[in-house]
């Protein structure tokens, strides 16, 4: 657990830099239906069989809607300076809707919460949305695909949450991964709400046009919660607002080809630029996606268009991975979502793009994540949050010492943290202010369940308290920021 490859770095990050763990309502918290809770969309899923890979429900998951002091207490023993949670929206009003009734118990809840983080000096990042939309408005009128109802309901949501917390929390971020929610949800059929034009899979649902109504839907609402923010409420609160993308490294699988150079920039232009160039940009969709889905991809109105562009004031980006990306030869088919492209695990030349973590897509690809980077920074010339970035390791079923001693996670971080971001920032000018480890504790990783562990601790899912471990990369990530980041 040395610092040797990172020698050279001291003190590269600003004094100010945010570090900690990110973490999600859904997947944590447990308590799915205590204190006046309503249900979400995720807990409809979880209790649907057949969903959820190893047959779990988040209904316990790490229980830190009541353990939530001592995980405060053992994040600060990790040195971190900043925790980025998300609010379960039907804690808070727990039909979800603009005339419904506010739930006092949920808004006690993230209120101590954030008073815990302060006491302890550590910044509260708060999310409003990380997917978990109220079951009752999904019921109602369709939830997203119903952008006129949808909208002054999630207004509403994000003033409460301004009205009550906003006095402590700094750093609001509207949603996670707008692109994640819309295409595992909507176009694979494999999130909630679980729609798609696959019947074996999904009852309902158009894989070829809503995940880019559920998109719009997203921008749009995100422009007006924003909007109100900065007219309404950071006069006086004095915090920034933002969104935060998700988005992997696109590498061309034969970096010679002009068509694979230009596939590769489809790839990022359709994971990516489809929020950022509204938000960032140029408040439309890329070129590449009007041309390649036509009328299937919504138009901003005007109004619209004004709204969305510049509505963000930071970059806040989710990156795990590279994939090598080659172009076709044949005609995009109705429900491609990602350029008319074909993705690879190696390259040209038959090497891999990563080193295997126990979770399919993500392979260790720290240059990929340096590059990425530098792509978003010279695209969109904004001051970059790095809020999720981490990764599961092979073997971790039982916390006995070797599991805890998570040397391929602490190798993952020191590539993708003590690496690529530190020489973005030292050797490329890219200006970087935060990172948020993914994550916390083990906990409930959507569709897959308990079995993917993404904690810098441990998780005993089988104990009544869910035991937590701590694993030595939390220690390590101490450590290197400590290290990189200058003294004040
Ligand atoms: C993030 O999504 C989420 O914000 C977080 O909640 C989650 O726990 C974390 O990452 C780790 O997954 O199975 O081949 O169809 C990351 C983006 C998008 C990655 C969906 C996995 C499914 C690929 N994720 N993707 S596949």
């Amino acid at each position: 657990m040395d610092l040797q490859s990172v020698q050279d770095l001291k003190g590269v990050l600003r004094s100010d830099f945010y570090h900690g763990y990110a973490t999600a309502a859904a997947q944590i918290e447990g308590a799915w239906n205590k204190d006046g809770k309503g249900i979400s969309i995720w807990d409809t899923f979880g209790h649907t069989p057949g969903k959820v890979s190893d047959g779990s429900t988040a209904d316990d998951a790490v229980r830190s809607y009541e353990f939530y002091r001592e995980d405060v207490a053992l994040m600060k023993t990790y040195g971190v300076n900043a925790y980025r949670f998300s609010i379960a929206w039907s804690r808070i009003i727990p039909l979800g809707g603009c005339d419904d009734p506010v739930n006092e118990q949920g808004i006690q809840y993230y209120s101590s919460l954030i008073d815990e983080l302060i006491r302890n000096g550590i910044t509260p990042f708060a999310t409003l949305f990380h997917w978990d939309i109220p079951q009752a408005l999904e019921d109602r009128y369709g939830g997203m695909l119903n952008q006129n109802a949808y909208t002054p309901d999630f207004v509403r949501y994000a003033r409460v949450c301004f009205e009550r917390f906003g006095d402590r929390v700094k750093h609001w971020i509207t949603y996670n991964e707008p692109g994640v929610y819309t295409l595992a949800g909507y176009a694979a059929g494999v999130h909630a709400p679980a729609r798609s034009s696959f019947r074996e899979r999904n009852a309902e649902g158009d894989s070829s046009t809503e995940p880019f109504i559920v998109a719009h839907t997203e921008l749009v609402s995100h422009g007006y919660v924003s909007r109100m923010y900065r007219e309404e409420f950071q006069p006086h609160q004095k915090g920034s607002i933002g969104i935060t993308l998700h988005g992997n490294w696109s590498e061309p699988w034969d970096e010679e080809d002009p068509l694979d150079q230009a596939a590769a920039e489809r790839a990022r232009e359709f994971e990516i630029s489809w929020f950022a160039d509204p938000v960032y940009k140029t408040g439309d969709y890329p070129a590449s996606m009007r041309a390649q889905l036509g009328d299937r991809l919504p138009r901003f109105t005007a109004e619209e268009s004004k709204l969305v562009l510049g509505s963000s004031e930071f970059y806040g980006m989710n990156s795990y991975t590279t994939f090598f990306v080659k172009h076709k030869t044949t005609p995009p088919d109705i429900n491609d979502h990602k350029g008319n492209v074909e993705i690879h695990d190696e390259n040209r030349h038959g090497i891999p793009r990563g080193e295997e973590s126990d979770t399919p897509w993500l392979r260790a690809a720290p240059e990929g994540f340096r590059k990425l980077l530098n792509w978003i920074y010279k695209r969109y010339q904004m001051p970059i949050y790095v809020t999720e970035n981490g990764t599961t390791a092979k073997g971790e079923v039982a916390p006995t010492p070797d599991v805890l001693d998570d040397q391929f996670r602490i190798k993952f971080f020191e590539g993708y943290v003590g690496s690529a971001l530190a020489r973005a920032v030292k050797e490329d000018g890219v200006d970087i202010r935060s990172y948020f480890a993914w994550t916390f504790t083990d906990n409930w990783e959507w569709a897959a369940g308990y079995s993917d562990r993404f904690g810098c601790t441990f998780i005993d899912f089988e104990s009544e308290e869910k035991k937590r471990y701590p694993k030595q990369s939390a220690y390590y990530l101490d450590k290197l920021f400590t290290h990189l980041i200058r003294e004040a």
